[in-house]
């Protein structure tokens, strides 16, 4: 892996945001995940593998250090902003897919749950894949999904959750978009560290995704869409 990818994980596993950011004190004055990713793309790196090579293994790095104790939350917030400046570079070339639309995506992450990374990445990659793409963004109750699907003639609904805390609210969207009139006309796709294919079937979802690539495949495979 290129060492501009080594150094731009390092600043987002210790929540280096940019040059002028006084955290961590040990790289004060150095450049941070805002400068890093904007050099990446310079030298030709692909944003994907900016996110694949380098931003996701950081967050999960931190993840995993959260679990074990050894960081706490205004740590992985650090680390979250840091994340969010390499993202704003990488943004425009997400949406710079072609502008037809294939379908109505909503997308939430679901009550009592403030992660957006993401969920934002899912929304991102749908928008470029030419979905259109009703972002109702975090913290968000089962009936403002249902809402939200009537009002926009959504074809799939997307719940993620990233808290085991809000497996009963996966379990009380879904069970409200079922007994609501727009029933038959969605397909529900659930993802987010919480989630698994078991638990989401369970709930009645039509499809769980790992990641945001899957997402967007499975969401093709729903719609019956042959690319
Ligand atoms: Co939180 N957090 N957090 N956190 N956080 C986790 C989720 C946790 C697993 C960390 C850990 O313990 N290892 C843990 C949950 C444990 C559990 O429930 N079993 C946890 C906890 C406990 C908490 C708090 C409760 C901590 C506290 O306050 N004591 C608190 C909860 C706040 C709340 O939501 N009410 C909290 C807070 C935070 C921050 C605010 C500090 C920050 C979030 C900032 C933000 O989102 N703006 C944060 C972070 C950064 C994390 C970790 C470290 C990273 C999450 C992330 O952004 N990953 C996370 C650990 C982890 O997940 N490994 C953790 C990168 C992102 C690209 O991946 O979100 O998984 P992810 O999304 C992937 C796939 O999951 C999938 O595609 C995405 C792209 O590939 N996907 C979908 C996601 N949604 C999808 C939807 C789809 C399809 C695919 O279709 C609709």
């Amino acid at each position: 892996m290129s060492t501009l990818l080594e150094q731009l994980a390092h600043c987002v596993e210790f929540g280096k945001i940019d040059q002028k950011s006084p955290y961590p004190p040990d790289m004060k004055g150095e450049d941070g995940a805002d400068e890093l990713t904007g050099m990446a793309l310079a030298e030709g790196i692909g944003p994907n593998e900016i996110l694949e090579n380098s931003l996701i293994p950081a967050m999960e790095r931190v993840g995993n250090k959260f679990s074990r104790n050894e960081i706490f939350v205004p740590q992985m917030l650090m680390s979250a902003k840091a994340m969010g400046s390499a993202m704003k570079h990488l943004k425009p070339f997400f949406q710079s897919g072609e502008a037809r639309r294939k379908g109505v995506f909503v997308i939430g992450t679901v009550a009592g749950d403030l992660h957006d990374i993401g969920k934002n990445l899912v929304r991102l990659l749908l928008e470029t894949s030419g979905f259109k793409v009703i972002n109702l963004g975090e913290n968000v109750p089962a009936e403002k999904f249902v809402q939200a699907a009537k009002e926009h003639s959504a074809h799939i609904v997307g719940l993620s959750s990233l808290l085991t805390t809000g497996d009963p609210h996966v379990e009380e969207t879904i069970r409200a978009i079922r007994s609501s009139d727009v029933a038959d006309k969605v397909k529900v796709i659930c993802g987010g560290a919480a989630m698994t294919l078991k638990f989401v079937k369970a709930c009645g979802a039509d499809a769980y995704a790992k990641d945001a690539a899957e997402g967007v495949k499975l969401t093709k495979e729903l719609m019956g869409i042959v690319d």
